[in-house]
């Protein structure tokens, strides 16, 4: 009940992280409210209990209530470890990705937001997920610090220039979702607006097939109007049929010149090959050792390539940044991560 009275002020709870964290948000605000409400009225009580008036003398030398203490250590304690625990999991839950959810490359710059499937696909201040499936969103920005922020989801996290970092969710109800940009990037920032669909698996299922969406039919259509061939697309002038982001990043790794340097069989180049890195381990020249090479290290090693040198090889790699977009990148690791 005291849940309910409080999520009518909230958006739609559109996931069960939603659900979860009103729950503890719930708590968060009635314990307040029950400790303000006690505190201000005995703070009031006494005042005018205790209030000076003549003829009465007060008390002095007020020394230590041993049971009075131990009340006010242990309750609070017992109350913090509650907001610790409850919160911890909430937010492991939060920050651990399923490992089979559905993987979506989004994009923000000044002012908009940029979705990539692995397909190729791309679109631009609309996404969309299936329904009671996990989706897992690899961030990053182009220009300036931006946050993806999906409200109905529960979900926020800083879209940071020259890194990647990652949210997921698993959406319960279809529909449309905002998405807000929630950190302040500029003059038009507050019109990055984005929109999430949630869509049935019966046209999820179409979508990834490569038909493409009518996102305004979605809330009367059935799955076969919601739909459009890709065929029907191409002829309305819509998108060519897409290359896959592991295709254009094959392109990239060659027209680039990276293979002038580094194999993808697992040969010695000049450079390590490029196979099989993503995940492994690496030793550096400096002694340093990394456990698995992720998403994060390989765009240090393009972007700024003597930062960690690979043990046994020398500062020989230029440095590929501001030479190569974001969109590019992400398609250039997409494809290191497929050479296993
Ligand atoms: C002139 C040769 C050269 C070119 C061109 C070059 N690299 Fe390198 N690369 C190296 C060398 C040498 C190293 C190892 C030393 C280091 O860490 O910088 C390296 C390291 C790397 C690493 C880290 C490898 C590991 O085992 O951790 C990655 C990833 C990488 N390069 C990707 C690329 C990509 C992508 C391109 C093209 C955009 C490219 N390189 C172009 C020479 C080159
Ligand atoms: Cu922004």
């Amino acid at each position: 009940m005291l849940v309910d009275i409080l999520r009518s002020t909230l958006p739609m709870a559109g996931s069960d992280v939603a659900r979860d964290w009103d729950a503890f948000y719930a708590f968060l605000t009635w314990t307040s409210t029950i400790f303000f409400v006690g505190v201000v009225a005995a703070m009031v009580i006494f005042t005018i209990k205790y209030r000076h008036r003549a003829g009465h003398k007060a008390d002095t030398e007020v020394h230590g209530n041993v049971p009075l203490e131990i009340v006010w250590t242990v309750i609070p304690t017992i109350l913090v470890m509650v907001v610790f625990v409850w919160g911890y999991a909430l937010y492991r839950d939060m920050v651990t990705a399923p490992g089979d959810s559905v993987e979506i490359k989004a994009i923000g710059k000044q002012w908009l937001w940029q979705f990539q499937y692995d397909d190729g696909r791309s679109y631009t201040n609309k996404v969309f997920v299936p329904v009671n499936r996990p989706v897992k969103f690899i961030i990053t920005s182009e220009d300036v610090l931006h946050s993806f922020f999906v409200p109905n989801m529960r979900v926020k996290k800083d879209a940071v220039p020259g890194r990647y970092t990652t949210v997921w969710f698993e959406a319960t109800a279809e529909g449309a979702h905002i998405v807000y940009c929630a950190e302040y990037c500029g003059t038009q920032h507050s019109g990055m607006l984005a929109t999430v669909y949630a869509v049935s698996p019966e046209i999820w299922r179409r979508f990834i097939q490569g038909r493409e969406i009518d996102e305004n039919k979605l809330a009367s259509g059935a799955a076969d109007e919601v739909t459009m061939s890709a065929a029907a697309t191409e002829s309305k002038g819509g998108a060519e049929r897409p290359i896959s982001l592991i295709d254009q990043g094959r392109g990239l790794v060659a027209s680039k010149g990276c293979v002038a340097c580094h194999s993808v069989d697992g040969k010695q180049g000049i450079g390590p090959s490029l196979k099989g890195i993503h995940g492994a381990g690496v030793d550096f020249a400096n002694g340093d050792h990394l456990e698995a090479r992720d998403l994060n290290y390989l765009r240090e090693a393009i972007e700024f390539p003597n930062a960690r040198l690979v043990k046994g090889y020398g500062p020989m790699m230029p440095t590929f940044r501001g030479m190569v977009s974001e969109t590019e990148l992400t398609a250039m690791l997409e494809y290191i991560k497929s050479l296993k």
